[in-house]
């Protein structure tokens, strides 16, 4: 799906603002047949959850609605007007003037429908009820529990399968924009690295079969390079100007549409000449090995908690470039689109997560429900497996041009151990793969109950990501042991799999800014270092790891239990971006590596 651009064909309207809103309780009307009465001002967009006092506000399970007016002048609706919600969090439904236009479920992909009919113009009623709830149909899961206590009416609760504040309603942009009555749906554009490139150019629309399309490829100043014709093609230029971490490199390809029905649509999409592939236990890209050094990250901000904070994105890219990585994970869901843009201008390499996590029957937000140990029958619970496909094919087809992107993780930390894990992770791997026009490699993430003897899927990924935690949730406090199980461990993964890339999804611990102990115990600053240090000195005795992501880049808000102080604390920098003394080890740890890297 097309990004909302501004062109000379296209007109884009922002509908971000203050709206009307008001929690729901299970019995109010969702008809949007009324204007909504006693509404509470709402920014959009944002989280909801943090911009009012109360906890039985903050954590409310269920409905929402959200309204605004919008209104439409004669020109917006000469051609075909638009209204696009880059994501709403976690099912949308949505109405104009007391019309349903449709839904969406999945909270971190857009969606949008044609208004052009349905709209009027002069003042129109746009209303969006909102869902929150994340139970074994939803990605990411959880559970919704009833519970009884003595005396009291039946309570609702909504417990994350998932390690992160469940924040929810209208998260990111939300636009008007307009396109010819004849337009230019999609753009595949992909170049490789001797130069060579392929385009496609789909058309929507009543002229859509007989419109001509003609293309011309923009070199990173700007300067025509290429001209060609038709909705598919290919071609080659002789000097080429890689994209890659250091030298970031953009061309554009500039599309263009004429049509029988008079319609005239141009689209500017963005793209690289970059290849990624796999070759003896490395991620490659443009042929040579890259170490991927980084993070596993959130969007969470202060306030605006999951909701879209373009102030802050830019922020952290520049706190990744000042500490030396290059990479990160889009953990555990796809970020907005803008992110994405960021990382191709900046060349940051993006693992692109779909929101695929809680995928345990016996996960909760911190541990097993049931610590035993023995643990089956999440591919019976889950009933994801639609669902998982449609977010796939979403994701992909909203992020596929992206130089940035570089891997595809289907899932955090499912239940990979269990029987049944093959079967449902095959089909969706593979999918990933052929949906994807550059058919990036693809992974998913796995947990430490997944281990070298006891994973399923492990030669179904492209790459081995592994999380661990040894030296936290076990081995507390004893680095030496930790770091000898995880050497033993990755040694055993590596014997499995002799010919893949592994690198660590995921390791850190939990650490309050400002802690300090001379003896480096749990949760203090000096423990942070010394863990991550410990790590290091392990990944750098291994030739086939091929990257760290610490979890996690700020700390970040969570549920309440009580292995969480006002969230989890594993951020390297906090919640607000100020660096732990850890940032200044790694820093040094990476830009080491850097400077080898480039020869300096
Ligand atoms: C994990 C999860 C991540 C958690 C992290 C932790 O394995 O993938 O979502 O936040 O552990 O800190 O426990």
């Amino acid at each position: 799906m097309l990004y909302p651009q501004m062109t000379q064909t296209r007109m884009r309207f922002s509908l971000d603002g203050v709206w009307d809103f008001k929690l729901l309780g299970a019995d109010d009307s969702k008809d949007a047949k009324e204007p909504l009465a006693d509404a509470i001002l709402m920014p959009v967009p944002s989280s909801y959850n943090d911009i009012y006092e109360g906890r039985d506000f903050r954590d409310h399970v269920g409905d929402m609605v959200y309204e605004r007016e919008v209104m439409v002048t004669p020109a917006m609706k000469s051609g075909r007007l638009m209204l696009r919600f880059a994501s709403v969090t976690h099912k949308a439904q949505v109405y104009l003037n007391g019309t349903p236009l449709g839904g969406h479920k999945g909270g971190f992909l857009p969606f949008e429908f044609d208004i052009t009919e349905a709209a009027v113009i002069g003042s129109n009623r746009l209303t969006v009820y909102v869902n929150n709830i994340v139970d074994n149909t939803t990605l990411p899961a959880g559970r919704l529990v009833h519970q009884q206590f003595p005396g009291l009416p039946e309570e609702v609760h909504n417990f994350p399968n998932f390690d992160f504040y469940n924040y929810s309603g209208i998260m990111r942009p939300v636009c008007l924009y307009t396109t010819p009555k004849t337009y230019i749906e999609d753009i595949v554009v992909q170049g490789k690295m001797d130069g060579s490139f392929s385009w496609r150019v789909t058309a929507g629309g009543a002229a859509a079969e007989n419109a001509r399309i003609s293309v011309r490829i923009l070199d990173p100043k700007g300067s025509c390079v290429f001209e060609g014709a038709g909705s598919e093609g290919a071609g080659h230029l002789s000097e080429v100007l890689l994209w890659d971490t250091e030298h970031p490199n953009l061309y554009q390809l500039e599309a263009s549409l004429q049509a029988e029905d008079g319609s005239a649509d141009c689209y500017a999409e963005s793209f690289g000449f970059r290849e990624v592939s796999i070759k003896d236990c490395r991620i490659c890209l443009n042929g040579k090995p890259v170490y991927l050094r980084g993070f596993g990250k959130h969007e969470d901000t202060p306030v605006n908690g999951r909701g879209f904070n373009q102030v802050y994105n830019v922020k952290d890219i520049a706190l990744l470039k000042w500490i030396g990585a290059n990479s990160f994970r889009t953990s555990h869901y796809p970020y907005c689109e803008e992110m994405l843009d960021l990382c191709d201008r900046e060349g940051i390499l993006i693992i692109d997560e779909a929101p695929a996590v809680g995928l345990h029957s016996q996960f909760s937000a911190t541990g097993m429900i049931d610590a035993s140990g023995k643990h089956e029958g999440t591919w019976e619970y889950m009933k994801t497996g639609e669902h998982h496909r449609d977010v796939i094919r979403e994701m992909v087809a909203r992020d596929k041009n992206h130089p940035c992107v570089i891997l595809w993780s289907v899932a955090n930390e499912p239940a990979s151990e269990e029987e049944g894990a093959k079967e449902y992770f095959e089909p969706l791997l593979n999918l990933v793969r052929s949906e994807d026009p550059q058919h990036r490699p693809a992974t998913l993430v796995t947990y430490e109950g997944s281990s070298p003897d006891t994973c399923k899927v492990a030669e179904l990924c492209d790459v081995l990501v592994i999380n661990r935690y040894r030296g936290w949730y076990d081995t507390e406090g004893n680095l030496r042991g930790a770091a000898a199980k995880l050497k033993d461990e990755l040694e055993r993964f590596h014997k499995r799999c002799p010919d893949k890339p592994i690198m660590l999804g995921e390791y850190g611990a939990d650490t309050i800014a400002g802690m300090h102990d001379i003896n480096e115990g749990l949760f203090s600053e000096e423990y942070q270092v010394s863990f991550l240090k410990a790590y290091s000195s392990v990944f750098d005795q291994l030739p086939y790891i091929t990257g760290e992501h610490i979890w996690n880049f700020a700390d970040f808000a969570t549920a309440e239990n009580i292995k969480r102080v006002q969230g989890n604390k594993k951020g390297i920098f906090t919640r607000t971006r100020e660096p732990k003394m850890a940032a200044f080890y790694m820093k040094e740890r990476w830009n080491k590596m850097k400077e080898k890297e480039n020869g300096v």
